[in-house]
């Protein structure tokens, strides 16, 4: 028999991946730290909703490392966040996971914190800036590309079609025409666990196996949805999923949660990130 190009992902697969109902004597140890480095001047929000996702899919502790020179030292709509200074991130003994790229920027600061990132030995997902880094021209961009290719630690990249083209020097419209072929090629290329995103978003496990995501609606289609992706990734990371099943799970789920809202809505326009969580998290809570 001919194995299958790829598996199509439904609830009854995904619900067998998510964390375990919580055990009466638990504590938010049991349910891992993690951090999220991004946020630069005019797009801070970008790294609270990783952060505030992450949070509402079961993170035990969130940290935050902003870039912005003028963040806020809280959240007030979600004070749980904790917001250090970048470097305050790595000092901190008990990370599960790092999160790097939502809004993070382009500024030789970026470069190397995400140089630190990669050389720490904690799963990390690669989002956003965070790729566009990896991507670029420049010449540490080299040192990056190496140094991502041989961490022994997983490493999961979330492109969206746009950022796929600049990994693999290549047009969007290219990625779109094979998008599986997209994904695969970036999983070989960078030893990595891969999603790429858009409708039907195609997850690549280094080894060679596909899964392609059923769930989700154009209403993800605006600002901040992929934001809040990486985050719900963090969470199960954080919470000692294995990378597979912690982007399998959360990839369904937060295309789950848009369609819940959808039909609410009656249709997907206006749909907005921050709405994802909470459904998310009462989708999980409830399978
Ligand atoms: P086009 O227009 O077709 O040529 P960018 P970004 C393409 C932060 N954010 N199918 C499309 O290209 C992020 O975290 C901050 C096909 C589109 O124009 C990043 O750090 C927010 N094409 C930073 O902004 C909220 C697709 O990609 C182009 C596609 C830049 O990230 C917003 C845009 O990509 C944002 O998350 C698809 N499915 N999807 C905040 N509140 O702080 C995308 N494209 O140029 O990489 O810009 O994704 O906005
Ligand atoms: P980003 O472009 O990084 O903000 O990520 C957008 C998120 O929304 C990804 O998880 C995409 O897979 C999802 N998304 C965007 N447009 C659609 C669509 N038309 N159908 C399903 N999912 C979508
Ligand atoms: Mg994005």
């Amino acid at each position: 028999l001919k194995k299958p190009d790829a598996w199509l992902m439904d609830q009854m697969h995904i619900r067998r991946l998510l964390p375990p109902p919580r055990r009466a004597n638990s504590h938010k140890g049991m349910f891992g730290s993690i951090g999220v480095i991004g946020g630069t001047a005019g797009m801070v929000g970008a790294a609270l909703l990783a952060g505030t996702a992450a949070l509402k899919l079961g993170a035990g502790r969130v940290y935050l490392g902003l870039m912005a020179p003028d963040a806020p030292a809280v959240d007030t709509f979600q004070p749980e966040l904790m917001l250090r200074p970048i470097q305050d991130l790595f000092k901190l003994e008990q990370l599960n996971c790092l999160v790097v790229g939502p809004g993070l920027g382009t500024e030789t600061a970026a470069y190397f914190w995400l140089k630190c990132a990669l050389q720490t030995t904690l799963p990390l997902v690669l989002d956003a800036d965070g790729l566009n880094l990896v991507a670029s021209h420049s010449e540490i961009a080299g040192l990056l590309r190496e140094r991502l290719r041989e961490r022994h630690a997983p490493s999961i990249l979330t492109p969206h079609p746009a950022e796929a083209a600049r990994l693999l020097k290549s047009t969007t419209t290219s990625v779109q025409q094979d998008r599986m072929a997209a994904a695969a090629e970036l999983a070989q290329r960078f030893n990595c666990w891969i999603v790429l995103k858009g409708a039907g978003s195609v997850c690549a496990m280094p080894e060679g196996r596909r899964f392609i995501n059923t769930s989700g609606n154009p209403g993800l289609s605006s600002a901040g949805t992929g934001d809040i992706l990486s985050g719900m990734i963090g969470a199960f990371l954080a919470q000692r999923s294995s990378p597979e099943n912690a982007l399998l799970a959360a990839v369904y789920l937060h295309g789950a949660a848009a369609d819940v809202l959808q039909k609410q809505y009656g249709g997907g326009i206006g749909m907005t990130a921050s709405e994802i969580p909470n459904v998310a998290r009462n989708l999980l809570n409830q399978w």
